[in-house]
């Protein structure tokens, strides 16, 4: 069994490119839902979607988030009544969280709900919660004040300077059922190249999954978001700045030595490695950057082969 930690879209297609080269039932990825938000009533898991969207060949690969072919008739009908339009839900999309909500009313943990909807798109590989309880990131921005994640990745656009990234609901919650267990069974642990702030971070502030890790750092194999001191797709360079790591792969080697034993790095950073390497990890030097599902493929193959 091989597990990953996965965030959103560098996860997502990571994890296209893995499911070509193992079988994908025997992939278990712990997914963040720090990113998790509750908007009309409906319960919204963005990372868990575009993992599950983008493995079921439905991702709208433009964004990387929501579905292909998406019509907005709902968000239309939402502007009449003035309503919360900013984070877009298309109509197809709407279908994933009316579901969602309907079963989590009835009882169903998220981690229930998000196994029938992987079995509904014909997937075999497990996506985990991280937790079944609700354990929303939240940003502190320079100017004090606390906002919700998508409030300010989506409602500000991620323009507004953080001070800090408050994961505390998560440090308070239980690990989803089988969590703990994918990550001690693992033949491989793959943190795959996600935010390693606000998409790792969480995973790993759950009470209990950094030490899982930590107790099998050797054969723990991470892939950096960062390539060329920037993050191919979302905050992750702005956040490695602001918070004060650095956008650079040993400011990722830096924050992932404690359960890591090897970052993967793209060719571009090959002459940091030695950085890489001075905040005590190994490096493995590929194609990082996932330009089509080959890339993707043989970047998975690499990963899994390096212990
Ligand atoms: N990201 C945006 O930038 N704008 C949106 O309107 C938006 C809507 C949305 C709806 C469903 C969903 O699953 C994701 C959505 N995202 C949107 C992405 C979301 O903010 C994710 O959390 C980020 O991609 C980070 O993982």
């Amino acid at each position: 069994v091989i597990t990953c930690v996965a965030g959103g879209v560098g996860a997502a297609r990571f994890l296209e490119g893995l499911m070509r080269a193992v079988p994908p039932s025997e992939v278990t990825a712990v997914v963040n839902t720090g990113d998790d938000t509750v908007l009309h009533g409906l319960h919204i898991s963005p990372d868990l979607d575009t993992v599950t969207y983008t493995l079921a060949g439905a991702i709208n690969r433009e964004t990387g988030w929501g579905l292909t072919s998406e019509t907005w008739e709902a968000m239309s009908a939402l502007e009449r009544y003035r309503g919360e339009t900013w984070f877009r839900l298309g109509d197809r999309d709407l279908g994933t969280h009316l579901h969602r909500t309907h079963r989590l009313s009835q009882g169903a943990t998220l981690t229930e709900v998000t196994a029938e909807i992987t079995r509904a798109w014909g997937l075999e590989v497990t996506l985990l919660p991280m937790s079944d309880a609700p354990a929303p990131t939240r940003i502190r921005k320079a100017d004090g004040s606390v906002i919700g994640f998508q409030e300010w990745f989506v409602g500000e656009a991620h323009a507004t300077a953080v001070a800090a990234v408050d994961l505390d609901a998560a440090r308070s919650v239980d690990p989803g059922p089988g969590v703990l267990a994918s990550i001690g069974e693992a033949e491989v642990v793959v943190i795959c190249p996600s935010n390693p702030v606000v998409s790792v971070g969480p995973v790993l502030a759950v009470p209990g999954i950094r030490a899982a890790l930590e107790s099998r750092r050797e054969s723990v194999v991470a892939v950096s978001p960062i390539v060329g001191g920037r993050a191919l797709k979302g905050p992750a360079d702005q956040l490695m700045e602001q918070l004060g790591h650095g956008s650079s792969v040993a400011g990722v080697a830096r924050l992932y030595a404690p359960f890591a034993a090897t970052l993967v790095i793209d060719e571009t950073d090959a002459s940091l490695a030695a950085a890489v390497e001075a905040e005590g990890m190994k490096t493995l030097v590929t194609a990082t950057v996932m330009a089509d599902i080959e890339v993707a493929t043989t970047l998975a193959r690499t990963v899994i082969g390096a212990l």
